[in-house]
């Protein structure tokens, strides 16, 4: 390999100390870029085809630089030519392809794919625009677009297209490509992004709003566009079908290419469904192979049932998609007339209405047609596909018990610990070597050192050094200035009711109280949020902007702000998550029992060193069961309860409002003439009211144990070694989390696709 020191020089004319590191950025990406194109593609018989509307990738210099192991010999040629990588780094813009959760499991899992060597790849959208780059304005967010394709980036133009049909016009698909590095692997997989030619970033108006009929220039412009009006929804199912039908003629293509006869497709390729919003694969595939194959519908129909799979990730009832039926008649009529005969088929077997694909009132119910053309429906922690058997698809779980299994979502730690906090994976290496990076259970050897002393000092310091980082980080780029000194405590997801940022909230103004009648906390605390609200939700970008009227009446009130600071950083993305996530001491998972699918954030904190502060929910019941449950601290109502509440609809929020004083006094707080004075009566009323009429995901249920808990957290802090003993725990029980694991079992139990 010729060094990338002679690489940038021969490439730009002159020595690398006097290169911009903008020039440097692009000469590491056409470095990398090269190395990359001369890796073999993975040619195994058998490929999955991960398919998402998300792919939350992240920036990728620095993960395709550890991913090829070069990272440190680039990082010192840099050093040596007085450059930090950092500063490059942050050349790169993020793309921005995807909102949460589903997007950033579906990276880490095509980068896991390729670690283990399974021929597997992403299929997407290449959002223009992607998520909206979020901006704050008189304490309220703002969206604006977002522009990270930039004429040099990680995508590789191909020269492959597909005619995409639709109702009135076909649209001609292309397809750019990036490179989908394992780590340290010989062989690579691809990220396939889909997208139009004739992409009109004229359209944009004012923020992010757009014409939303003009299809043939918007496609591909944004990501998940507002659809909350009739052409929004028309706009997403257009997305969805111009997905799906890439992606199902890629599949078949391939498939041909290397040797299959269709009848046999199901031993070449395995699709995996993310969420419901790529379902219209089913009918598409089917189509397909009638229309186009000439494969008669029956067998159509049981070669699909043989190839796909369904991962839930959801059960909150607004995001099961059901498209009218009359909506699809007017973008793809032809589809309509498939899904119909699938309807029949069902019908013709099973009588209850809750399992049927199309309902009465016309609506095609995306999740039962996977469910019912599925091998496999698989929920996305412990606790949540308990929750789905038992209840949500309760009817489902009992036709097919056998399509139902488990599978715990994990993350990257390449990116989540190699990369994001790179001392502690310098650290945990000296301590046990270095096979954790492929075998992340390695990590238990930690648990020798459990109670070293020495080991706590480092593993304290490690944390400093990473607070001061993100001083620096927050300081440069988001006009935050942290306390290094204090307790960081931090809450970053998107911004919904479920996930109780409110609740958060609530301790904040609670603390604040406190504070001005003279009970002064021990150690200064310092509560960091980051997220962004969906264009239309209202309650949730009220959230957002009391946390904004908060931080500005705390940060500047000279009695309060030795003790207590709230930042929302804004934008919050992969990138800031980086940063934040190695510097923080507490980690806020506070959903409502039942309603986190899983978070993955949670176990990014965990293998980061920050111990857990949450609900019985989503994966925090294994964190809890793996870490051992008095590793981290839990509080709030389980699941059971808050299910059988939701039943019985007996949950009142005001009995707790006029139950409590501090309750009272905390929420009372939000439109107190002071908090009034700075922000938006509209919006501080809206949501007071909210509170305490309706407080539909029950945030003062948990409050006081909320407050209780969380005060005992912060006593523990001070006793540093039962801290840092609780900290060790954690990490070394982070292994299970690996996303490798996780593929391991998709791969073992759903796709077999390496025995094919
Ligand atoms: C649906 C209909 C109409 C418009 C939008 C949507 C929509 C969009 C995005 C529905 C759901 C999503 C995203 C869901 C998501 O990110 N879920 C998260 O998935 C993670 C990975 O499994 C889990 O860890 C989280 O618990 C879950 O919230």
């Amino acid at each position: 390999m010729t060094t990338f020191t002679t690489f940038t020089e021969q490439q730009l004319g002159k020595k690398l100390t006097e290169a911009t590191n903008q020039e440097i950025y692009l000469s590491l990406l056409s470095f990398l870029k090269r190395e990359a194109s001369q890796k073999a593609k993975n040619t195994a018989k058998c490929k999955v085809y991960y398919i998402s509307a998300e792919f939350l990738i992240g920036k990728l210099l620095s993960n395709n630089l550890i991913n090829l192991g070069i990272y440190n010999d680039i990082k010192q040629e840099l050093a040596l030519a007085g450059k930090s990588i950092a500063q490059i780094e942050d050349v790169e813009l993020e793309p921005s392809l995807g909102n949460g959760g589903l997007g950033r499991l579906a990276s880490c899992f095509i980068d896991s794919m390729s670690t283990l060597g399974i021929n597997g790849e992403g299929v997407g959208l290449n959002y223009h625009c992607g998520l909206f780059k979020q901006v704050f304005k008189d304490n309220l967010q703002k969206a604006e677009p977002n522009y990270w394709i930039e004429d040099n980036s990680w995508l590789l133009p191909t020269d492959i297209s597909y005619d995409i049909p639709f109702k009135n016009f076909t649209l001609k698909s292309r397809l750019d490509r990036i490179d989908v590095l394992g780590y340290k692997r010989d062989s690579k997989n691809y990220l396939n992004l889909f997208d139009i030619e004739g992409v009109d970033y004229g359209l944009i108006k004012d923020g992010i709003s757009f014409d939303k009929s003009e299809i043939k220039k918007n496609l591909t412009l944004f990501l998940y566009p507002d659809d909350s009006d009739k052409n929004g929804e028309l706009l997403r199912i257009y997305q969805q079908y111009f997905m799906v039908s890439n992606a199902a003629q890629l599949v078949i293509d391939e498939a041909l290419e290397r040797g299959s006869n269709l009848h046999d497709l199901a031993d070449y390729a395995y699709v995996q469904i993310n969420d419901t919003h790529p379902s219209m694969v089913i009918p598409e595939l089917i189509r397909l192979l009638t229309d186009k194959h000439g494969i008669d519908f029956q067998e159509a129909v049981s070669i699909v049932k043989h190839m796909v799979g369904y991962t839930n990730h959801t059960i909150l009832a607004e995001a099961l998609e059901k498209w009218p039926l009359e909506y699809l008649n007017e973008v793809v009529p032809h589809l309509v007339t498939i899904i119909q005969q699938l309807n029949d088929l069902i019908a013709a077997e099973v009588s209850a209405p809750g399992l049927q694909i199309i309902d009465d009132e016309k609506r095609v119910h995306m999740a039962h047609m996977d469910i019912h053309f599925a091998t496999s429906v698989n929920g996305v922690a412990a606790l949540h596909t308990e929750i789905l058997k038992t209840s949500e698809l309760k009817e489902f779980y009992q036709l097919y018990p056998e399509k139902f299994n488990n599978k715990t979502n994990g993350i990257t730690f390449r990116r989540w610990l190699e990369f994001a906090n790179q001392d502690l994976s310098a650290y945990i290496k000296e301590l046990i070597g270095d096979d954790y990076l492929k075998d992340a259970s390695k990590l238990e050897k930690l648990l020798a050192f459990a109670e070293d002393k020495a080991v706590h000092a480092r593993l304290a310091e490690i944390k400093k050094n990473n607070k001061l980082a993100l001083k620096r980080y927050l300081k440069e780029n988001k006009g935050i200035d942290l306390d290094e000194n204090s307790i960081i405590d931090t809450q970053i997801k998107r911004f919904h009711e479920y996930k109780r940022q409110q609740m958060n909230a609530l301790y904040v103004i609670h603390k604040y109280l406190e504070i001005k009648q003279g009970k002064l906390p021990k150690r200064k605390i310092t509560v960091i949020f980051g997220g962004k609200a969906a264009p239309a939700y209202v309650i949730a970008q009220d959230i957002i902007h009391l946390i904004l009227c908060l931080s500005e009446m705390i940060n500047n009130d000279p009695d309060v702000n030795p003790y207590l600071n709230v930042h929302l950083v804004e934008n919050y993305n992969v990138t800031v998550a980086e940063h934040l996530i190695p510097a923080s001491d507490i980690s806020e998972q506070i959903s409502l029992a039942s309603k986190e699918a899983s978070g993955t954030g949670n176990m990014k904190f965990m293998l980061n060193g920050a111990l857990t502060l949450g609900t019985m929910d989503g994966a925090n019941v294994e964190i809890a069961d793996l870490a051992g449950h008095d590793n981290i601290y839990t509080f709030g109502k389980d699941s059971d309860t808050i299910i059988k509440l939701y039943e019985d609809a007996t949950y009142v929020s005001k009995d707790y409002y006029e139950s409590d004083s501090a309750i009272k006094a905390a929420v009372d707080f939000i439109i107190s003439p002071q908090m009034l004075a700075i922000g938006n009566g509209e919006c501080l009323n809206r949501l007071y009211k909210e509170l305490i009429t309706k407080d539909w995901f029950m945030t003062l249920i948990d409050l006081a144990d909320y407050i209780k808990v969380k005060e005992k957290m912060l006593a523990d802090y001070e006793d540093q070694e039962l801290w840092m003993t609780k900290v060790v725990h954690n990490i070394a029980k982070a292994g299970f989390f690996s996303s490798d694991r996780t593929i391991e079992q998709y791969n073992q139990d759903i796709w077999h696709s390496t025995e094919k």
